[in-house]
């Protein structure tokens, strides 16, 4: 049977522009299903740079004016890849304009922007997803499945840290390409809205939703000059970032990010305590899931090490044989792979824009009780499916 394809156009082509387009091109390879994606189309400012990355990453045609790639009738995906500050008009856009949408994490630079995005494709009906990769890894998963079978019981404590070093150096410029993270204007926040969001997403699925905040925030630089302006100017955004809070479940949540913790690249890790089972993931060992589970033989319980590469671990029987280990990329294969079962049962996928609005709300309670230093409530975001159009699923 002939595939239906699904034509992607792809705004923004750096570091995420790579790992959007590098999945595409797996989905197709490894995970077979009724769909094909076809890189159509990339867009980007600098015609040159873009050309070179079309031809790289086999798009066939580029647009340097992303309105004009969200107009074109041979384009059903649109896929958000740029700073923060775009994600809202251009996935509005696209949502008007009936395409599909893939939108890079955080949804919006705040709750505000992400409830029109969510409204946006709601009131289109168009297919949605929110690049929260980390939930597409396969240890997470199987975390996942562990908990929903009730393996842990009752919850008890959930800890999650992300920790880099790379803005250590006062001398390190704020804005501009590849250092627009620390340009607040354009990003919205620091390490909570770049990184503790990846942390917040994964709690709110495997732990569910959170009540409460009590946060302190730090930036530790507190002037860097602009790559644009090129003046010394005020750092806005926060450098590190530590906040508690109750989940709904009644447990409680510790939560600590920081780009100053020399020595550390990007060591995302969590730890769930339930009454009858202990789990532990950590992003430089992402194949691996740590279980203590109590009901093991006295003498021979302890904490064991599952490397989950077998093929009936989650996604893993797609890959190579049992043993062979996955990374980062293939978290955004996954994702992409969920995108697109959503589409054969109609169904939608998650992390969908009402996942990545939950997050933003938690990340605005986060850093507006950093600011009050009071403890905030989190505003809680609407759960049910967004209905996609009938031209958007499998027949
Ligand atoms: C920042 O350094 C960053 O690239 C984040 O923006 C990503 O979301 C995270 O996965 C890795 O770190």
């Amino acid at each position: 049977m002939a595939k239906k394809q699904l034509r992607i156009g792809l705004i923004g082509y750096s570091f995420m522009g790579r790992a959007h387009s590098n999945a595409f091109h797996q989905v197709n390879h490894f995970f077979p299903s009724s769909y094909e994606l076809v890189p159509q189309a990339v867009c980007g400012r600098d015609e040159t740079a873009v050309r070179a990355f079309a031809e790289k990453w086999g798009y066939k045609s580029i647009e340097t004016d992303w309105k004009k790639l969200i107009a074109r009738a041979d384009i059903d995906v649109i896929d958000v890849a740029t700073p923060n500050n775009l994600h809202a008009e251009q996935v509005i856009a696209a949502a008007k304009a009936g395409k599909m949408i893939l939108c890079e994490k955080p949804l919006g630079l705040n709750g505000k922007e992400a409830e029109k995005m969510l409204a946006a494709v709601k009131k289109a009906g168009v297919a949605n997803m929110v690049w929260y990769n980390y939930r597409r890894c396969p240890a997470v998963v199987l975390a996942k499945n562990l908990i929903d079978a009730g393996k842990l019981g009752k919850v008890f404590h959930y800890r999650a840290n992300f920790l880099q070093d790379w803005t250590i150096s006062p001398d390190l410029p704020q804005g501009g390409t590849g250092l627009w993270r620390l340009d607040v204007k354009v990003a919205g926040s620091g390490v909570t809205g770049d990184l503790l969001a990846h942390c917040i997403d994964t709690a709110l699925w495997l732990n569910g939703g959170i009540k409460d905040v009590s946060a302190m925030t730090e930036t530790f630089v507190k002037q860097r000059k602009h790559n644009i302006t090129g003046k010394v100017e005020r750092v806005g955004i926060d450098d590190a970032c530590i906040f508690h809070c109750h989940f709904n479940n009644g447990s409680l949540g510790q939560f600590e990010s920081t780009r100053y913790a020399r020595g550390h690249k990007a060591l995302y890790t969590f730890e769930i305590n339930g009454e009858h089972m202990s789990l532990k993931w950590d992003l430089h060992d992402l194949h691996r899931l740590q279980i203590f589970d109590h009901s093991d033989e006295g003498q021979e319980r302890g904490w064991k090490s599952i490397h989950v590469s077998d093929g009936d671990h989650p996604y893993c029987g797609n890959w190579w044989v049992p043993g062979l280990q996955l990374g980062y990329e293939h978290s955004f294969v996954h994702a992409m792979v969920e995108f697109v079962k959503g589409l054969e049962s109609g169904k939608g996928c998650t992390p969908n824009f009402e996942d990545g609005l939950a997050t933003d709300y938690v990340v605005d309670a986060v850093l507006a009780s950093a600011k009050s230093k009071k403890w905030i409530k989190v505003k809680q975001a609407l759960r049910h499916r967004v209905p996609l159009n009938s031209n958007q699923t499998c027949p």
